[in-house]
C-alpha cells in the first residue's frame, strides 16, 4: 500500500481493537495496581437518531484528554452510557405506533456502530442505558432515600406547563423568553399537585461551593450558576392586616425604605390574594377575578419586563405599617410573582422603579426617604436607587444605606415584627412528569389519601407494557390507564392502592450517572461506596454549555444530597469541565431546519476518524464554535498522510548510526514537543498540540530530503517518527496505530508511557554577547539568549580582559544590551 488509505487502516484495526479491549479498566488496574486513576467523562448522549457532529466535537476532546492521561502512566477510567429515557422516544413512538424501546435501542444501536469507527476509547463493558430496569430501579431508591429525609415532597402549587407535550415542565426547562425548551410553546401557568425536590435547602452550598470550582470551571458557568442560585440578603418584615389576625409577611432587600412605603402588593394568583379580596365589595371582586384571568396568559418574564405597563387592582383591604403606623392600601398586581419572597411586596415607589411605574399610574403617593441629587421621582418618573442617606425616616434618619438596614432589622427584631434573611431565585426542582417514558415515581397512594413508599426491596418499580396504552400527551399521565399496573395493595396490610402515575424528568437519571459508571451491573446498591472513594469525583469532565444550568446543578445538588447520607466522600462531582463550542455551518447553528446539516455519518464516511478528529482538535480553541465552512478535513487527511509516509520510509530505509551523530535540529524540535505536549493537553490547547505536530511533520520531511543527510536512516527521523506516532494516538489513533506498527513495535501504542524530554536538547543555544571598553570591543562571551541585564553586567565586569581594561580607572556608566551588548564607560 503506498497510498494512505483511512478505510483500511480502520477496517484493519477495528477488529483488532474489538479483541484487545485494551481500555477495559477492570484490566488496566489487575496489571498495574500502582498506578494512579484518572476519570474522564463526556456527558452522555441522548439516543434520538445517529450521533451528531456535536457529538464528534466533545467525543473528540473528551478523547484526547482520556488518551493523555494513558500515555502519561494513569489508569483511566473512560465510560459511555445512553441518557435513554425522555420526551423524543415516546413522541416518535407515537407517531410511528411502536414501542418507544424500539425506538430508543434501535438508535443506541446506531450510535454505537458510529463510535465503534469513530474510536474514543471507551470501556464498553461499563455501558449503561438509564432505561434499563437495572439502572432506574436506582432512581427509585435515590428518591425514597430523599423521601426518607424530607427533600422529596408533595405540594400543590402552580407549575409550568408546555400545552404541547402536556407536561409540567422545571423553571430550569423555560426559557428567557417564556418558552418551553423542548418545544418552543408558550409555556403556561397551571395548578397540580407534584413532586418536588428540595434543592432550595442546598441553595448555599450549591452558590459558595462554585468557589471551589474557580479556575477549573468556565467561568461563564459559574456566573450562571451563581444568578440562578440568585441569593438576595434583605428581611421578612410583618405587616398587620386590618381585619385579619395573620400579618402578611413580605421580603425586602431595602428594609432601609420601609417608611417610603406608600402601598403593598400581593401576588394576583396567590392564596392571600384571594382570601383578601373575598370580604372586599362585589364590584372588586369581578374587577379582581377578570385581572387574574388575564394573568394567567402571561409568562413569568412578561410579568417582570420593565417596560410593560404596570396594572393591578384594588383589594379594598389595608395593612399597617410595622415602623410609623401608616395605613397602606393593598393592591394585587402581576408583577409581584406567587413563588419569590412570600409572593407580596412593600412598595416604595420612591426607590423601586416598579413600584413606581406601578403608583403613578394608579395615583399613589411617592414618599423619598434617601437623599439624592437626583429630580423628584413622582416628576422625573425615575426611581431613586442608589446609596445615600436616610431623610424623613425616623430614628433611621441620618443614617447610611447599609447602616440603616442593619438599624432597621435590629428594631423589627426587637419589637418581633421581623428579622434579617435571604432569599433565592432558585427554587425546588419539580420532577413529575405526566408522561410514559421515564422513571415511576415508587409511591403508593392508600384510599384514606396517604403516602406508602414501595419497600425498596420491591424494587424497581417497573414500567408497564406500551400494548394497550395510549401514550398521547392529555395532561394527566398515560400509567394512569394502566390498569392492571396501576391498581395495587400495601405491602403488609393488602389493601388496596393505586400507584403513583408520573414519571421523573430524567434529569434525575443524569444526575447521579457517573457513580453507576463504577459499576452499572451491581444489584445489591446503586454504587459501590469503595469504588467511588478510588475514582470520584470526575477528574475532567466534558460537555456542551446548554448544560450549564440544568444537568450541571442538579448533579451538583445529588452529589450533595449523597455527601450528606454518606455514599462519598466528596461533594462535587466535576473537578475539571470543558465546554466545547458549537459546530457551525456559515456562522449559525447547524439545524435540520434550515437545512444546512454537515451530517457527521456522512463526514465519518467520506474522510475518515481521524482525518475528522484532527480537524476537531484542530480548529480552534475548545470552547470557540467552530465554522465548518473555515475548516478543511482534506488539509487534516493530507498531514495525516505525510506523518504515515514518514514512517513507511524509515521502516523501508532502516536506522543506522548513533542518535550522538543525527541530525540536532530535529532532536531539538521533538524534545521540545515532549516538554510542552504535557502542558498544552492540561490547558486544553489542542489547537495548538495538533498545529506543533504539523511543524514536527514538516521539520521530519526536510530532515530526510536534505542533500547530503542520512535521509530516512537518521535516528533522529525515528525517533521524531516514533514520537509523531504516540502523540498523534491523541487525535489519530488509527494513523498512530499504523504507524507504530511500521516502526516495529507490536505493543498497543494507546497504552504507551511517553518518554520524558531530554533536558540537555531542551537548553537554547547560547548567544554572543560583546563587552565593549569606553567603544572598542574588549570580549566576547557565550550567554544564555535570556540571560538577565544584571548577571549579563556581572559576566562582562568579571571578565579578565575587561577588568585589566578598567584598571585602576573609574567606571562611569555601564551601558547593557540584554543579551548581546555591554559598554563600560570608564573615565
Ligand atoms: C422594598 C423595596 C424597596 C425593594 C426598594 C426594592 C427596592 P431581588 O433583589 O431580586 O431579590 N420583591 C419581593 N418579593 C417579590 C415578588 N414575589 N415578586 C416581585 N418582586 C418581589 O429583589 C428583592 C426585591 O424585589 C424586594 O425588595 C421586593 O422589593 C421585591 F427601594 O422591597 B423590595
Amino acid at each position: 500500500h503506498s497510498e494512505y488509505d483511512f478505510r483500511a487502516l480502520q477496517e484493519k484495526w477495528r477488529p483488532i481493537w474489538a479483541e484487545q479491549r485494551l481500555f477495559d479498566v477492570d484490566r488496566a488496574v489487575a496489571e498495574h495496581p500502582e498506578r494512579p486513576r484518572k476519570y474522564i467523562l463526556d456527558m452522555f448522549p441522548y439516543p434520538s437518531g445517529d450521533l451528531h457532529m456535536g457529538h464528534a466535537e466533545a467525543f473528540c476532546y473528551g478523547d484526547i484528554v482520556a488518551r493523555y492521561w494513558r500515555h502519561r502512566g494513569c489508569t483511566v477510567l473512560h465510560p459511555i452510557g445512553w441518557d435513554a429515557f425522555g420526551l423524543p422516544a415516546e413522541d416518535a413512538a407515537i407517531k410511528r405506533g411502536i414501542d418507544p424501546r424500539t425506538w430508543t435501542y434501535d438508535n443506541i444501536a446506531q450510535q454505537k456502530r458510529s463510535f465503534e469507527i469513530y474510536a474514543p476509547s471507551f470501556d464498553w463493558s461499563r455501558e449503561l442505558h438509564t432505561s434499563d430496569p437495572e439502572y432506574y430501579r436506582w432512581n427509585q431508591w435515590l428518591f425514597l432515600q430523599m423521601y426518607e429525609k424530607g427533600l422529596a415532597y408533595r405540594k400543590d402549587s402552580w407549575v409550568n406547563w408546555d400545552p404541547v407535550d402536556q407536561t409540567v415542565l422545571a423553571n430550569e426547562q423555560v426559557l428567557s423568553d417564556g418558552t418551553s425548551e423542548r418545544t418552543g410553546a408558550v409555556v403556561e401557568k397551571k395548578k397540580l399537585t407534584q413532586w418536588y425536590l428540595k434543592i432550595t435547602d442546598y441553595a448555599d452550598r450549591l452558590l459558595d461551593d462554585l468557589d471551589r470550582l474557580e479556575g477549573h470551571w468556565p467561568s461563564k458557568v459559574l456566573q450562571m450558576q451563581r444568578n440562578w442560585i440568585g441569593r438576595s440578603y434583605g428581611a421578612d418584615i410583618d405587616f398587620r392586616v386590618e381585619g385579619r389576625d395573620e400579618p402578611i409577611t413580605v421580603f425586602s432587600t431595602r428594609p432601609d425604605t420601609l417608611y417610603g412605603a406608600t402601598f403593598m402588593v400581593v401576588a394576583p394568583e396567590s392564596d392571600l390574594a384571594a382570601e383578601l379580596v373575598s370580604e372586599a365589595s362585589p364590584e372588586a371582586r369581578m374587577r379582581f377575578q377578570d385581572y387574574l384571568e388575564r394573568t394567567q396568559h402571561a409568562t413569568e418574564i412578561e410579568r417582570q419586563a420593565a417596560d410593560r405597563p404596570k396594572t393591578g387592582v384594588f383589594l379594598e383591604r389595608y395593612a399597617i405599617n410595622p415602623v410609623n403606623g401608616d395605613r397602606l392600601p393593598i393592591w394585587a398586581a402581576d408583577y409581584v410573582l406567587a413563588d419569590y419572597g412570600h409572593g407580596a411586596v412593600m412598595a416604595v415607589p420612591a426607590h423601586d422603579q416598579r413600584d413606581l411605574d406601578f403608583a403613578l399610574g394608579h395615583d399613589l403617593p411617592v414618599r423619598v426617604v434617601v437623599s439624592s441629587d437626583e429630580e423628584d421621582p413622582a416628576t422625573s418618573g425615575v426611581a431613586v436607587t442608589g446609596d445615600g442617606v436616610l431623610v424623613d425616616s425616623g430614628p433611621l434618619t441620618g443614617l447610611h444605606k447599609d447602616e440603616a438596614i442593619q438599624a432597621v432589622i435590629r428594631k423589627l427584631e426587637a419589637d418581633g415584627t421581623g428579622h434579617g434573611t435571604k432569599t433565592y431565585r432558585l427554587r425546588d426542582w419539580l420532577i413529575s412528569r405526566q408522561r410514559y417514558w421515564g422513571t415511576p415515581i415508587p409511591i403508593l397512594h392508600a384510599e384514606d389519601g396517604s403516602l406508602v413508599p414501595v419497600p425498596e426491596d420491591q424494587l424497581p418499580v417497573e414500567l408497564p407494557p406500551t400494548e394497550g396504552l395510549d401514550l398521547k400527551p392529555r395532561g394527566t399521565s398515560p400509567l394512569g390507564a394502566a390498569e392492571d399496573w396501576v391498581h395495587t395493595t400495601i405491602p403488609g396490610t393488602g389493601e388496596p392502592a393505586l400507584r403513583d402515575p408520573d414519571t421523573m424528568d430524567t434529569f434525575v437519571d443524569s444526575s447521579w450517572y457517573y457513580l453507576r459508571y463504577l459499576d452499572p451491573h451491581d444489584d445489591r446498591m446503586p454504587f459501590d461506596p469503595a469504588r467511588a472513594r478510588e475514582w470520584a469525583p470526575i477528574d475532567v469532565y466534558v460537555g456542551g454549555v446548554e448544560h450549564a444550568i440544568l444537568h450541571l446543578l442538579y448533579s451538583r445538588f445529588i452529589t450533595k444530597v449523597l455527601h450528606d447520607l454518606g455514599w462519598v466522600d466528596f461533594d462535587e462531582p466535576f473537578t475539571d469541565l470543558i465546554n466545547q463550542g458549537m459546530v457551525l455551518l456559515d456562522g449559525s447553528k447547524m439545524s435540520k431546519s434550515k437545512g444546512n446539516l454537515v451530517e457527521f455519518a456522512a463526514e465519518l464516511r467520506d474522510h475518515g476518524a481521524d482525518a475528522l478528529r484532527v480537524t476537531l482538535a484542530f480548529a480552534g480553541p475548545v470552547e470557540d464554535d467552530i465554522d465548518w465552512a473555515d475548516v478543511s478535513v482534506q488539509g487534516s487527511a493530507k498531514f495525516l498522510a505525510r506523518a504515515w509516509r514518514i514512517a513507511g520510509e524509515v521502516r523501508d530505509a532502516g536506522t543506522a548510526g548513533s542518535l550522538a551523530e543525527s541530525d540536532q535540529a530535529l532532536r531539538h524540535e521533538t524534545h521540545h514537543l515532549l516538554a510542552d505536549a504535557p502542558g498544552l493537553v492540561e490547558a486544553t490547547k489542542f489547537n495548538v498540540l495538533v498545529a506543533r505536530l504539523m511543524q514536527l511533520v514538516n521539520l521530519t520531511r526536510k530532515t530526510i530530503d536534505r542533500p547530503g543527510g542520512r535521509g530516512a536512516q537518521d535516528p533522529a527521523v525515528r525517533e521524531a517518527a516514533e514520537t509523531l506516532a504516540m502523540m498523534l494516538d491523541l487525535v489519530a489513533p488509527y494513523t498512530a496505530a499504523e504507524m507504530w506498527e511500521m516502526l516495529g513495535h507490536d505493543d498497543p501504542i494507546a497504552l504507551t508511557v511517553w518518554p520524558a524530554a531530554d533536558p540537555a536538547l531542551l537548553v537554547e543555544e547560547s548567544v554572543t554577547a560583546v563587552v565593549q571598553v569606553n567603544g572598542k570591543v574588549r570580549a566576547r562571551l557565550q550567554v544564555s539568549p535570556d540571560i538577565s541585564a544584571e548577571a549579563l553586567r556581572e559576566t562582562a565586569l568579571a571578565e579578565p580582559h575587561v577588568r585589566a581594561r578598567i584598571g585602576d580607572a573609574e567606571i562611569r556608566r555601564v551601558i547593557v544590551r540584554e543579551p548581546r551588548l555591554v559598554n563600560v564607560v570608564i573615565g
